[in-house]
């Protein structure tokens, strides 16, 4: 079965304020390079930041891939027809120990904090990607903002190799593609199509990298490596075969300036029933802040 097959509730929990009161996020110190190429470039890589959170992600995303419709989102986006696996799902960091756990205590937050140059980060969701040995499927190149259905110019992924991956098959970056001023037509994974059009100020993302005005940007990982990404920085991957498969985790992070917004499309996660009006912040008791920078 391709597509998305079946989803569970995305949130078990009520309110996930006892919870991050009860625990502590790592700190971080990320350094000002960073900082200044995640403006620059949308994009900045941090090598060996996570590297004990590999055998627990692992080990949470394991259990997903082996029973997707026990969880919420999941994707099948190699064609029946194609070769490998390609699977993504999120929203499941409430399901998924391992994921609550670096969720609430990891320094994913404080990063995200400093490279959106926020005084805090409030989280939003998690999103893991794997493909397996022999998949040729690309990931189309996208942006990730108008998936979702918030806005803002301080937003950040903090996505986490699981796996050594060749810098061929990595995700790649066009670098300063978050200033361009474009808004892409979100696309599909599994037909690499545009959503249909329902918004005529946005324009079609390039279907291939050379086709981009921008740099590309791409490096190999080795398992624990951290990129941070802006949700307005186009990427996407090469159709090159997956030698040895090949895994992510990616928490997604809103700033000081993000709210919510509605889309003349679906979202993803279809969030239509928070109870939260057009300009509000994220509600807290969902999307819990969990970064403030000392003062
Ligand atoms: O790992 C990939 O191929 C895709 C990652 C991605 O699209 C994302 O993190 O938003």
């Amino acid at each position: 079965m391709v597509g998305r097959t079946s989803t569970t509730q995305w949130n078990v929990m009520d309110d996930v304020a006892p919870l991050v009161s009860a625990t502590v996020r790592q700190p971080a110190l990320v350094p000002d390079s960073c900082i200044d190429a995640f403006a620059e470039l949308g994009v900045c890589y941090l090598p060996g930041a996570f590297v004990d959170w590999v055998d627990p992600l692992r080990a949470g995303l394991e259990r997903m891939m082996r029973t997707p419709q026990d969880f919420a989102f999941p994707n099948e986006s190699a064609a029946e027809d194609e070769p490998g696996r390609f699977f993504d799902a999120y929203c499941n960091w409430q399901r998924v120990p391992e994921f609550l756990l670096y969720t609430l205590t990891s320094s994913a937050a404080a990063i995200a904090a400093q490279c959106m140059q926020s005084p805090t980060a409030q989280f939003f969701h998690e999103h893991v990607f794997a493909k397996e040995s022999g998949t040729e499927k690309k990931t189309p190149w996208h942006h990730d903002l108008p998936y979702y259905c918030v806005d803002g110019r301080q937003t950040a992924s903090v996505y986490v190799a699981l796996d050594d991956t060749d810098e061929e098959t990595a995700v790649r970056f066009l670098g300063g593609s978050h200033r361009d001023g474009n808004t892409y037509t979100p696309r599909r994974f599994l037909s690499g199509a545009d959503y249909p059009q329902e918004d005529e100020s946005m324009v079609s993302a390039p279907s291939d990298e050379t086709e981009s005005p921008h740099r590309v940007i791409s490096r190999s990982l080795v398992a624990g490596d951290a990129i941070v990404f802006d949700f307005r920085t186009l990427h996407g991957t090469t159709d090159v075969r997956i030698q040895s498969r090949r895994r992510a985790f990616s928490t997604r992070w809103l700033g000081e300036d993000v709210r919510y917004v509605e889309r003349p499309g679906i979202t993803s996660p279809p969030l239509g029933d928070l109870g939260v009006r057009v300009g509000e912040p994220m509600p807290e008791h969902l999307f819990p802040t969990l970064w403030h920078t000392p003062r």
